[in-house]
């Protein structure tokens, strides 16, 4: 049986991660607070049973918006995330291996039988516009090279068959619609919603252009992603997804989109004149599960999909600074808005070191890293508070604090000016970025660094409270 989501929400029940509800729900008043709550309350996935107006629906919300179940699927415990997926990557590209049909085909509607309305698109946040689709994995093919690119965009539910899209600027979609444009012809698409979460980490990733994100998926399942042709479309689409919107974005059109609450937690930025997608084709499984990524306040999967990827590609990135860094970790911490602050922990060598991994981070593959905490190997980089007493005891502002002023910032971070008019496509926004080297002195100056030695309870490494109450 091929690796999709209904044999990781077995994975996810067995390991207690996973809440199941029967009472009825609303996915546009209730669903996306539920399955907030879900994850925030309670650490869990939640598999919504009793859909209002949807009879024969089920529903899930944070399958893979969490280390421990990302982690999970991935085979791996939340710690080996890092190494784990330097390893796979070594694996390189596993081709996909093309099928006649697929559970994916169980149902397809074409033409005047297309019908938004029909599926149980949820309201995310309270600032929306209105029901959005955040887990639709955007399957395109470059027109020059034949290659296909796989990308996590926001689509606004617009009409029975019309969907806004938001491209980040310089992003692969942004860069391959750019190319149907200057052709004058319009972009098809697939949506691929509700799958195994290999699928959207793939998605999220940030590989070099020309990747096809899916053959990447491959590696990460440990077998091949079986496609079937679209109905309207010449995409390979997976053959185990719950459910697909194919169509098309017309070149040089835009629209109205948003607002719609990000990553940071605000609604406003993003929103303006946006492309849009003509739906073509619905195709499902009979039973479908729809895949209610919920986006906006963290943590929501945003910050776990993209911050995640991003620990990896910045490990890779630092571990060679100046020849070579005792990297131990890296963490985007998911409440920091969309992964816009990053602890690394390193045991550093020399003066000067943790300045220089500071600014690799803050130029790294990604926009959303804006400061950078380089902590020692005695703080877990994961325990807030513990970067908090690092901050507060190693740091002294006028020599451990830099700033780089007037850098590319993220689009959506609004406290950056934006340098392009306002709701135009796409938005650009002038920011600077800061530095924090939070560490004890370097080895070079042992007794200097002795001086931070952590003191600790008496006694407390040898014993366990638990032990004295019995
Ligand atoms: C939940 C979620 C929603 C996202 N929404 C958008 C979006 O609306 N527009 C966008 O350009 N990128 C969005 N992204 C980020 C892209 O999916 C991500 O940067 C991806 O790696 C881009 O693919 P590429 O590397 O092929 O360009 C989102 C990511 C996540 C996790
Ligand atoms: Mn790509």
């Amino acid at each position: 049986m091929p690796k999709d989501l209904r044999s990781f929400m077995r994975e996810l029940e067995v390991a207690g991660e996973l809440l199941r509800i029967d009472q009825e729900v609303d996915p546009k008043t209730n669903l996306g607070g539920l399955a907030w709550q879900g994850e925030n309350w309670l650490n869990k996935a939640t598999y919504f049973t009793n859909l209002k107006g949807y009879p024969n629906w089920t529903a899930i919300s944070y399958a893979e918006a969490s280390r421990r179940r990302l982690a999970l699927g991935l085979g791996t415990i939340p710690r080996e995330f890092i190494p784990t997926m330097r390893e796979l990557l070594k694996k390189g590209p596993t081709p996909k291996q093309p099928v006649a049909t697929g559970p994916v085909k169980d149902k397809i509607f074409t033409g005047d039988k297309v019908n938004l309305a029909h599926l149980p698109i949820h309201v995310m946040s309270n600032m929306d516009a209105g029901a959005y689709i955040g887990g639709g994995m955007g399957i395109i093919r470059d027109p020059d090279t034949g290659i296909q690119n796989v990308s996590l965009h926001r689509h606004q539910v617009k009409g029975k068959n019309r969907l806004g899209v938001l491209m980040h600027p310089g992003r692969h979609m942004d860069m391959i619609y750019r190319k149907y444009e200057q052709r004058n012809e319009p972009m098809p698409i697939a949506l691929a919603i509700g799958h195994h979460p290999a699928y959207y980490l793939c998605t999220c990733w940030t590989f070099p252009f020309g990747v096809d994100e899916f053959e990447m998926a491959g590696t990460f399942l440990g077998e091949a992603v079986r496609t079937v042709k679209g109905e309207t479309v010449d995409l390979d689409i997976p053959a185990d997804a719950e459910l697909v919107i194919e169509g098309y974005i017309p070149p040089h059109e835009r629209e109205i989109e948003g607002p719609f609450a990000e990553h940071t937690g605000y609604a406003r930025a993003g929103s303006g004149f946006n492309p849009y997608l003509v739906v073509t084709a619905v195709t499902r499984r009979n039973d479908a599960i729809y895949y209610a990524l919920q986006g906006g306040k963290p943590i929501a999967s945003s910050q776990i999909l993209d911050g995640l990827p991003m620990e990896v590609v910045i490990y890779e990135r630092i571990k060679d600074v100046g020849g070579f860094v005792n990297v131990h970790d890296v963490v985007a911490i998911p409440s920091a808005g969309g992964s816009h602050i990053i602890v690394v922990q390193i045991t550093p060598k020399i003066q000067g070191e943790a300045r220089d991994v500071a600014s690799a981070v803050l130029s790294s593959p990604y926009l959303h890293p804006k400061i950078a905490i380089v902590v020692d190997d005695d703080i877990d980089p994961h325990d807030i508070k513990e970067v908090i007493w690092s901050l507060s005891t190693r740091v002294n502002p006028q020599r451990d604090v830099f700033i780089i002023p007037d850098t590319h910032g993220h689009h959506l971070d609004a406290s950056l000016p934006l340098i392009t008019p306002p709701g135009t496509f796409p938005q650009i926004r002038r920011g600077s970025k800061m530095g924090i080297d939070a560490t004890k002195p370097p080895l070079t100056e042992p007794d200097a660094r002795d001086e931070f030695t952590r003191a600790h309870a008496m006694g407390s490494d040898g014993f366990d409270i638990r032990d004295f109450l019995k």
